[in-house]
């Protein structure tokens, strides 16, 4: 259920680690595209060590990102779990030299940095020899392997006991997570298989609510979860609801050391607010090695981005999402009290910055951060219709922009803004 501490949350750090960390592929997917076969994916256990894995130093850097919660892949599509599950010996316990558990840790450490604790599970398991669920009749060598593979669901048909076999596999780790580590947040992937009954979804939700009360879900559960997840593609509009954007630094989840198309950290700094600014909230990705290091370049863009966020606190975290670009051509936020508006500006204006139907009156402009004050002029208006001028904002020209800048509008009052098409319009 959703929680206020996650409503008001603007940043998390989304951990893909596990096996595919040790060679140069990427998470589950190889595989199951035939990239890499099954056996040679799966050979990366021998690999995954976690020799340097220090949860204490994530939480602290995660801390030093700005961020107010964290999930890391507990089980990817592959099927490894990194816990010490007792429903499966494909775990890091067992066939990887790590040979612990390694979410118990990262769950101390981060509520020991006061970090909300979400766990990233994927629905569906390409190594459970009951997920495909293939009938009976059909010769496994018919099949390509089928439990490795996308047979899935073979010709429209489905063994409903391998089917039900399954449920209580998957329900039976969801029960070791919630149980052993209380998560704060559950973060579901790869639902799309089967329908919402067949995955008995408004069940789960049921069932994870008794095992971790107040637990948040996202919406990778059919129907039944709290928030929407969109993926790899920014929103232009505002989804519906509460929603996060979740986005890799370069083009993998995991590590990938080949992998250095790194977005800058002005562009993440820019993808940051333009998710806050529409109500929304960033999900960052970062990939450790299989030591438990993470990459200079992800480190790097962590602590860039907290720099940033810490200069501008109260319009990045203390904020709700802004106002229309129809009034600002750019992303904005307002104070929760809605007494204060923020435009972001990502580049020196070289003429006025442009406000268009702001009603209130105003205390005093500044730049965020700074002592600064801008000088400011309203011209034109309709009085008598409500309808109110426009507000043109001197902006100094010799200022360092930066990374970002953060324009502070204090009004008298509660934002009051002309949002209709003007009012004299011939009428039929
Ligand atoms: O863990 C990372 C990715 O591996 C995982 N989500 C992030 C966080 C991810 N799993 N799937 N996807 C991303 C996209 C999947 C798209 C597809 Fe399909 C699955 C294409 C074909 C099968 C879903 C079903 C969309 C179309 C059909």
């Amino acid at each position: 259920m959703l929680q206020d501490w996650f409503i008001e949350a603007k940043l998390g750090i989304f951990i893909h680690w596990g096996i595919y960390a040790v060679k140069p592929t990427g998470e589950s997917w190889p595989f199951f595209n035939g990239e890499i076969s099954y056996e040679d994916y799966m050979s990366q256990m021998d690999g995954f060590g976690a020799e340097k894995y220090d949860p204490a130093a994530w939480a602290k850097l995660i801390q030093e990102a700005g961020a107010q919660y964290a999930i890391l892949t507990t089980k990817h599509h592959d099927g490894v779990a990194l816990w010490d599950t007792k429903l499966s010996d494909l775990n890091v316990i067992e066939k990887c030299p790590a040979g612990r558990d390694l979410i118990e840790p990262y769950c101390a450490a981060l509520r020991e940095h006061d970090i909300k604790v979400g766990l990233y599970f994927s629905h569906l398991d390409w190594s459970h020899p009951d997920y495909p669920s293939l009938p009976k009749e059909i010769p496994e060598e018919d099949t390509g392997g089928a439990s490795k593979t996308n047979r899935f669901n073979y010709q429209g048909k489905t063994d409903y006991e391998a089917w039900s076999r399954f449920l209580a596999f998957h329900r039976g780790q969801l029960k070791e997570l919630c149980t052993q580590f209380d998560p704060d947040l559950l973060w579901f992937d790869g639902d799309w298989d089967r329908s919402s009954e067949e995955w008995k979804m408004k069940e789960l939700r049921d069932e994870l609510h008794a095992w971790a009360p107040g637990v948040v879900l996202n919406s990778r559960m059919k129907a039944y979860g709290d928030y929407s997840t969109p993926e790899q593609g920014l929103p232009v509009l505002s989804p519906d609801g509460e929603w996060e954007y979740c986005m890799t630094m370069n083009d993998h989840w995991g590590y990938m050391d080949s992998d250095t198309n790194y977005k800058s950290l002005s562009q993440i700094i820019r993808i940051f607010v333009e998710c806050i600014s529409m109500g929304g909230k960033l999900l960052l990705d970062i990939g450790p090695r299989a030591d438990g290091t993470i990459p200079e370049e992800q480190e790097e863009r962590l602590r860039g981005l907290g720099s940033w966020i810490r200069k501008h606190k109260e319009a990045a975290i203390e904020s709700i999402k802004g106002i229309s670009r129809n009034h600002y051509a750019g992303p904005s936020t307002l104070s929760r009290d809605r007494k204060n508006l923020y435009l972001f500006l990502f580049d020196l204006p070289q003429n006025q910055i442009f406000l268009n139907g702001l009603r209130n009156p105003i205390k005093r402009i500044t730049i965020l951060g700074t002592k600064e004050e801008l000088e400011y002029k309203r011209m034109g208006g309709a009085d008598w219709l409500n309808i109110p001028g426009n507000l043109w904002i001197d902006f100094p020209s010799q200022f360092e922009i930066g990374m970002g800048s953060v324009v502070k509008i204090e009004l008298e009052s509660e934002l009051d803004l002309f949002t209709g098409k003007g009012g004299a319009v011939a009428q039929n």
